[in-house]
């Protein structure tokens, strides 16, 4: 095929905000068409296939990989079984064969050494850097215990490397995906209904008729069966609601914008329970069978009228009134959807609670259209001897913050440096980083470099030449999920079922798995009896046994669908215990308020952007998984920059013309390191700009990353943690536009 990038650009729109006549699902992947013109056309000959599950982002779908007879990788497709993508990967699951190819891979494992006076990586053997990582975890271990070795992680490198530091006795253990991701709406909604939403969301969408969006962009952030529900509810006339500063995708198909200043959904979330409440749209008999502190709330909400909060958020009074009503018309059958990444301005936990109350109210939980009880295969863990217990951990490291139930990456940071965090009583002295670019995912970019140079000792576990691979003293190159086993996918959704990843090509260059590097590692520091096989392959045989399959049905399926052993919903009426202290639906809080906190939700003003600054905003590029995808060939095709969006009064006011280059300095006086081009739309407040999260690549390594746009995170010097679960608001930002290169005099 030889689809021209121009015009991909235009039928992409579709699915990128134009406002569509159709919706379908498969206008919002329509990249796909020319991702697959992308890849080789001699596709006339006999194929392989070869099952696995996509890794560029975390959704899982499983997919099948096709090879020519010479084992080259030509396409992958989604596994039309497959509850997560019933057949179609997004745009970023078709490009993940650019992964496989991408020539700037890590090749060989690296040993940082000094030639000249110069700090250098040289070329090493595998068995040089496992025996240099293996003699600093024993140097640590015996001088400060197993606890100083920290593990920083994502994804299923990380996995593997959780069983090493498990086996070795530490326990000092933090990924994003919790504090700089969904951590606050797991403790809003444990605490309000006694559940964690976890991944995927089970979020009743295909049968919903109320979707209400808070921010979460669907239909950017690609997260695929969600993407492919929300486009059914439009065509089933679902009535959707999104609350956004911004015109998203989701926005543009909704009935309803709410176009709200950004900082203030709580005050909203408040006026819609007043609404509901005031106007009596809640259900009396199931708030009285399973709610607690409902009078509180009732008590707590009266001031907080539509009138109240027009003053706040910008939002009329009549629109809150409407769509507080279209809810509650749909109710059950209404999904105040939780969001994901919800670590905005601090309050987090507490705007997820509101959020969580008001499904609450609605009566959502457990119902059709609502949310969905969720279910997976019990599938036993291969058998190792019990792990020794540590004497202090990421638990220890984050005491201060009474609801996180996850290590808190910033606050392990922290506890790198000496005198700063908890170090004193809990120092780390050395880490190992797999599958997170830190440099690029973590705020306050000054703390994470102190931490880099305090430590003792870092090895990378990663596939590319990311930023994070610079400050390394080993980097050991992981081959890519098209090219190794790994754990079986095993996730909670309405039917249990299990996908198997098994390698589709040869590791190319000198690249391993890591499950191997976790393996090897283990068998130098003693630890041989948490390793028990020869090959990752027979773990995952001896699982597939345990639960009545086998490896070669896996091959065959790909995915394979088990019973519900538990209903899907919630009958009506039934005796239902939440998993709260109360066992019911706690619209007050009698913990929070024993530890001091609010024991319901509260609006609380937050810092605006000074005169001459606009508060910055970010999300997702379709076409891209935060910083991993920018510089895999196919998808940097697709889209290679991010854009400032600037809305028509401000670019006035500016003098600023569409795709001027221009550079931001951020309130703490940062720059950008690198130039972004200005996109005058209507789309955004005028209070806000906008960008897409993961470019501006510093690391030359990376051929066509490499200076391409701004990294939000670099403009992301301050944070507002959560006092509940230590999650770091990451929108309270402000940046000045510039029109001429802050470098320019020192450039030489
Ligand atoms: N294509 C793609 N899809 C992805 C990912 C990816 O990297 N690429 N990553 C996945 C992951 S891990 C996550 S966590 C999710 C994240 O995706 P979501 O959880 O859906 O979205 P958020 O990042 O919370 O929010 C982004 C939106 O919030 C809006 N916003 C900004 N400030 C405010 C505010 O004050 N109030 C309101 N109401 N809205 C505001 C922005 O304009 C933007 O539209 O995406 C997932 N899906
Ligand atoms: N400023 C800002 N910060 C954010 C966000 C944001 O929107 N803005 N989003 C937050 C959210 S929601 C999340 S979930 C996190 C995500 O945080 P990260 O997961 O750290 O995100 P990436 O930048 O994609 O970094 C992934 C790293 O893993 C490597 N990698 C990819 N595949 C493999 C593999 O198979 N094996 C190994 N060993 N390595 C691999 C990539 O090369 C890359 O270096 O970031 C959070 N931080
Ligand atoms: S949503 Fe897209 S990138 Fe994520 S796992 Fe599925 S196909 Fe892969
Ligand atoms: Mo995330």
């Amino acid at each position: 095929m030889t689809t021209s990038r121009r015009k991909f650009i235009k039928i992409s729109a579709l699915g990128l905000g134009g406002v569509a006549a159709s919706t379908s699902a498969l206008k919002m992947f329509g990249a796909n068409t020319y991702l697959e013109g992308l890849v080789k056309q001699n596709i006339a000959g006999e194929f392989n296939k070869t099952a696995t599950y996509c890794e560029v982002c975390f959704w899982k779908c499983a997919a099948w990989a096709y090879t020519d007879n010479d084992g080259e990788i030509i396409k992958i497709k989604g596994n039309e079984t497959d509850p997560h993508c019933h057949g179609r990967l997004c745009p970023r699951g078709t490009g993940g064969v650019g992964m496989y190819n991408d020539e700037d891979r890590l090749k060989t494992p690296l040993i940082r050494t000094t030639v000249d006076g110069k700090q250098t990586f040289r070329k090493a053997t595998w068995e040089e850097a496992l025996d240099l990582i293996a003699s600093k975890m024993k140097d640590v271990k015996s001088k400060y215990g197993a606890e100083s070795f920290a593990l920083l992680k994502h994804g299923s490198p990380g996995s593997h490397l959780e069983h090493l530091f498990k086996a070795y006795g530490s326990d000092t253990i933090a990924e994003p995906a919790y504090a700089q991701c969904r951590g606050p709406r797991e403790t809003g909604f444990a605490l309000t209904l006694g559940s964690w939403i976890g991944s995927p969301e089970p979020t009743d969408i295909r049968d919903t008729k109320c979707l209400v969006l808070i921010g979460s962009h669907i239909g950017e952030n690609m997260h695929n069966s969600q993407v492919q529900e929300m486009s059914d509810a439009i065509d089933n006339n679902a009535t959707i609601i999104t609350v956004d500063p911004r015109l998203s995708t989701a926005a543009s198909k909704s009935q309803h914008w709410l176009a709200i200043k950004p900082a203030t959904d709580i005050a909203l979330l408040l006026a819609w329970m007043n609404v509901i409440i005031e106007e009596k749209l809640y259900d009396e008999a199931y708030i009285e069978k399973y709610g607690y502190g409902f009078k509180e709330l009732k008590a707590h909400v009266k001031e907080f009228t539509p009138e109240w909060a027009y003053g706040i958020t910008t939002i009329k009074p009549e629109q809150i009134r409407e769509t507080a009503r279209l809810m509650a018309a749909a109710a059950p059958s209404v999904i105040i959807h939780p969001g994901r990444h919800v670590v905005w301005y601090g309050d987090d936990s507490q705007r997820e609670r509101a959020i969580a109350m008001l499904n609450g109210l609605l009566g959502s939980w457990g119902k059709r259209g609502g949310f969905y009880f969720k279910e997976k295969v019990s599938l036993p863990k291969f058998p190792h001897p019990a792990y020794p217990k540590p004497k202090w951990g990421w638990e220890e490291i984050g005491e201060k913050y009474p609801y996180a139930e996850m290590g808190i990456t910033s606050e392990l940071i922290k506890a790198s440096i000496p005198g700063e965090g908890e170090n004193e009583k809990y120092p780390i002295k050395a880490w190992i980083i797999a599958g997170t670019n830190l440099i690029n995912t973590i705020p306050e970019r000054d703390v994470i470099l102190k931490a880099m140079d305090a430590v003792d000792f870092i090895a990378v576990v990663d596939t590319m030449p990311m930023e994070i691979t610079g400050y390394a003293d080993v980097v050991l190159p992981e081959c890519t999920y098209l090219e190794r086993y790994d754990g079986i996918r095993n996730a909670a959704k309405r039917e249990p079922s299990l996908a198997l990843r098994y390698p589709v090509a040869k590791p190319k260059y000198d690249s391993k798995a890591a499950w191997w590097i976790s393996k090897q590692l283990g068998e130098r520091l003693g630890l041989q009896e948490y390793f028990n096989y020869n090959d990752y392959e027979d773990v995952i045989k001896w699982q597939l046994e345990q639960v009545g399959s086998s490896l070669e049905e896996m091959k065959r399926l790909g995915v394979k669908k088990f019973e519900r052993k538990t209903p899907l919903y919630m009958e009506d009426g039934e005796d239902f215990e939440f998993a709260t202290n109360s066992g019911k639906i706690e619209f007050y809080s009698d913990e929070l308020a024993s530890k001091g906190f609010d024991p319901m939700p509260v609006y609380k003003q937050h810092p605006e952007p000074p005169q001459g600054f606009y508060r910055l905003i970010y999300g997702r590029s379709p076409m891209h998984t935060f910083s991993r995808t920018i510089n895999n060939p196919n998808l940097s095709a697709l889209k290679d920059t991010n854009k400032l969006w600037v809305n028509p009064k401000v670019a006035r006011m500016l003098g600023l013309k569409n795709d001027q280059t221009v550079w931001l300095q951020n309130q703490d006086g940062v720059d950008s390191t690198f130039s972004i081009k200005v996109r005058v739309t209507e789309r955004i407040r005028w209070d806000s700009v906008y960008m897409y999260h993961g470019f501006g690549h510093n690391n030359k390594k990376l051929s066509r990353a490499f200076g391409k746009g701004i990294s939000d995170t670099r403009m992301i010097t301050k944070v507002a943690v959560d006092p509940l679960m230590g999650g770091t608001g990451l929108r309270g930002n402000f940046v000045k536009i510039l029109t001429e290169d802050p470098y320019k005099n020192s450039k030489v």
